[in-house]
């Protein structure tokens, strides 16, 4: 999610091949026909669905980076700059030098991480970075944007689906863990999924141990639309990817030239849905899922939502999943919000 300077590319291609990473893999075979299952019961549903974790294969990863660096696309660097900004605070509030273990949930290119880790060196900690991501060319980017960066901290990858199955290291003993869940990607749930998971991820965490949570705020409707319509047509491309990723896991033969690209901001609901509309009469042939889907001409399939949150509703949801709102950062214009929340002691413990 940084931008490539030259001088970095340069840097890059004279590091020596980062050697494969420490990666635990959750392919099985009960992790996939969950994952086929799943995929057959979105597709199932009125109206259809597929669930936004398939924009993220190894090219969906790559076109999210190119869309986080386009000039309609505000949040990634709203958020970035609120980081920057303020990582000193954060990680004051966090525990400072006792910060050991930082988590980061879909780490894409990890490139907004390297502040945090910054201000809990400059703070008198040692923390190791733990990546959690769905794609394995994204944890490789993280690697050697760390490495690259700052070789002298410690990187774990865990290659995950961490909305269903969160596995991470052992932490290490004593410290604080500080999970970071950035990029607004909490807005891509309904309440009670993006409650399920940020309650699974508390398990993963002891009590007093912090949740950074970044949202999408609710803003002009205007620059909402254009974040998810770019005009080079990127997002078109990384929504239309999504059936290819399907195409490679169910074996199914969705045409992606076959759908428009629909994305608009529902005023009243508050999010995105992003959309593929058959653009004529189509049957699909669901390969391993089984059957075929029969769309009409304009029929659709929903892809993603992403909402825009206020500030109460962000509160109240990790209230809600087991964390005590501690801080609340804003970006001066409005449109991204940072909450810190502690991890209460979970019933189970008591
Ligand atoms: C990475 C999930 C936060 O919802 O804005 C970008 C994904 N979708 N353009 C978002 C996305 C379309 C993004 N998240």
């Amino acid at each position: 999610m940084e931008r490539r300077s030259p001088a970095r590319r340069v840097r890059r291609s004279v590091l020596p091949r980062a050697s494969s990473p420490r990666t635990a893999t959750l392919v099985s075979l009960d992790a996939e026909s969950a994952a086929l299952r799943e995929l057959r019961e979105a597709l199932s549903r009125k109206p259809h669905e597929i669930p936004c974790k398939y924009l993220y294969d190894d090219a969906g990863s790559a076109l999210f980076e190119q869309i986080t660096r386009l000039p309609e696309y505000y949040p990634t660097r709203t958020e970035r700059a609120l980081l920057e900004a303020r990582a000193s605070a954060i990680v004051a509030s966090a525990g400072g030098a006792r910060l050991t273990d930082m988590v980061e949930l879909g780490s894409g290119a990890a490139s907004k991480t390297v502040c945090l880790l910054d201000a809990a060196v400059a703070s008198g900690g040692r923390p190791r970075y733990v990546a959690v991501d769905i794609s394995a060319h994204a944890l490789q980017r993280t690697k050697e944007i760390l490495a690259a960066e700052r070789p002298e901290i410690p990187v774990e990858h865990v290659l995950a689906d961490y909305t269903r199955d969160l596995k991470l290291p052992a932490r290490p003993a004593g410290g604080r863990r500080l999970v970071l869940f950035l990029g607004g990607t909490i807005g891509n749930e309904e309440d009670p999924s993006a409650i399920k998971l940020l309650s699974g991820v508390r398990e993963h965490m002891d009590p007093e141990d912090l949740l950074l949570l970044g949202a999408n705020l609710a803003t002009e409707p205007a620059a909402i639309h254009l974040a998810y319509n770019d005009a080079q047509g990127v997002t078109a491309a990384f929504n239309r990817n999504l059936l290819r990723n399907v195409n490679s896991v169910a074996k199914s033969n969705f045409e992606p030239d076959r759908f428009d690209h629909y994305a608009p901001y529902l005023v009243d609901k508050r999010r995105v849905e992003m959309w593929l509309v058959a653009r004529e009469q189509m049957t699909i042939d669901l390969g391993r899922l089984g059957s075929s889907l029969n769309l009409g001409r304009g029929e659709g399939i929903r892809t993603e939502i992403s909402r825009r949150f206020t500030r109460d509703e962000v509160l109240r949801l990790i209230d809600a999943s087991g964390f005590t709102p501690e801080r609340w950062i804003e970006s001066p214009d409005g449109r991204f919000g940072l909450a810190l929340g502690v991890a209460r002691a979970s019933l189970r413990s008591i």
